[in-house]
């Protein structure tokens, strides 16, 4: 491939010339924007320890009261996109958030499509829409795009979970925005009562729900035996994984993400297919090791790592004895939605 003429090929009082019309040549950035065979991505693996994270976090909750932040979150920022763009990758953003006892974060709804993983504790619940959402570790909560929802805590431990949403994309299109509300009810019936098993569905009067998002909160205790039993009925099944879907569709949970569980057998080894987008993972329970771009990262329970798009992924089970348990988020729907999404052979 030929290289293209550069920027400074070109005399300055023609480059001046353009810039003061808005103006800018395509052929010194088109091998930048369209790089030959695959992309370029900004986005390097990375690992946040939990063990580094907790300290900080609850260092947070001494310095800075509920009612000043709102929201107490560190932001799991990807060094190679800037550490102020808060993006894990292109679309993800990662936050590790904490409540204490008698905490309080009000009511607000916004277009960013969040959901929670909870890490640690117990006591703390999540309000969405009125639906009153326990929060255990390892469960999944959804606050998808304009639900109401705000967090309280009854215990008497600090709660840790950790967000993602799809805010980097959101904040791109310049689509971002908040509102604040009062203190919501907590009134509605809960979806993960009433969708408990997957095979079946609500029918009141022979009619399905019409319900956007009819499922807001999955529990881990069933998420797990899900898993277990799915690796027990096929015992020669190397990718023991579920999805989070809407259960009245069988999309996606939301949007724009895509949110998995997976169990790594004792002593498994896995390659991930080589996909498009990128991918988060994070230890609900066991070790693994993650190996991306050359690098392998040792994870224990709460970690969490990230990986580009467009790379090989290795996922390895570092107990012979227990299964490993992650939850992984990726930018899948999204690349579907748009037509991107690949899958290839090697990297
Ligand atoms: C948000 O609304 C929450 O409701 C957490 O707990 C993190 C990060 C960016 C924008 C909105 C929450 C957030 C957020």
């Amino acid at each position: 491939m030929s290289d293209l003429a550069r920027l400074e090929d070109l005399p300055l009082e023609y480059r001046q010339a353009l810039a003061q019309q808005n103006l800018v040549p395509l052929w010194p950035s088109l091998r930048g924007v369209l790089p030959p065979d695959k992309p370029r991505p900004q986005t390097t693996p990375t690992l946040w320890s939990y063990k580094s994270i907790k300290p900080l976090l609850l260092k947070a909750g001494e310095l800075t009261p509920i009612e000043k932040a709102e929201r107490r979150v560190l932001v799991l920022a990807n060094p190679g996109h800037g550490l102020d763009k808060m993006q894990a990758s292109p679309a993800i953003y990662l936050g590790m958030q904490l409540l204490l006892p008698g905490e309080w974060a009000p009511a607000h709804k916004h277009t960013p499509n969040a959901v929670r993983m909870i890490v640690e504790g117990e006591g703390a619940y999540t309000n969405v829409n009125g639906e009153k959402c326990p929060m255990s570790r390892g469960d999944l909560i959804l606050t998808p795009t304009g639900q109401w929802h705000e967090h309280g805590h009854d215990g008497d431990e600090p709660v840790v979970w950790l967000d993602v949403l799809d805010l980097p994309l959101v904040y791109y299109m310049e689509a971002s925005y908040h509102i604040n509300g009062k203190r919501q009810p907590t009134d509605a019936v809960r979806g993960d009562k009433i969708y408990q098993y997957a095979g079946v569905v609500p029918t009141r009067d022979f009619e399905r729900s019409t319900r956007t998002y009819p499922v807001i909160r999955y529990p881990w205790v069933e998420v797990k035996e899900a898993l277990l039993s799915l690796g027990e009925a096929e015992p020669g099944l190397s990718t023991v994984m579920v999805t989070y879907v809407n259960p009245e569709t069988g999309g996606d949970a939301e949007n724009i993400l895509g949110f998995y569980a997976l169990m790594l057998r004792p002593g498994q080894k896995l390659s991930m297919p080589v996909r498009s987008p990128s991918c988060v993972y994070h230890v609900i329970e066991g070790f693994c090791s993650v190996g991306v771009l050359g690098e392998e990262f040792k994870l224990e329970e709460a970690d969490t790592c990230c990986a580009p798009g467009y790379t090989s992924v290795t996922l390895a089970n570092l107990s012979a004895t227990q299964p490993t348990f992650l939850f992984m988020a990726d930018e899948s729907p999204l690349h579907r939605k748009l037509g991107v999404y690949e899958v290839r052979q090697g990297p």
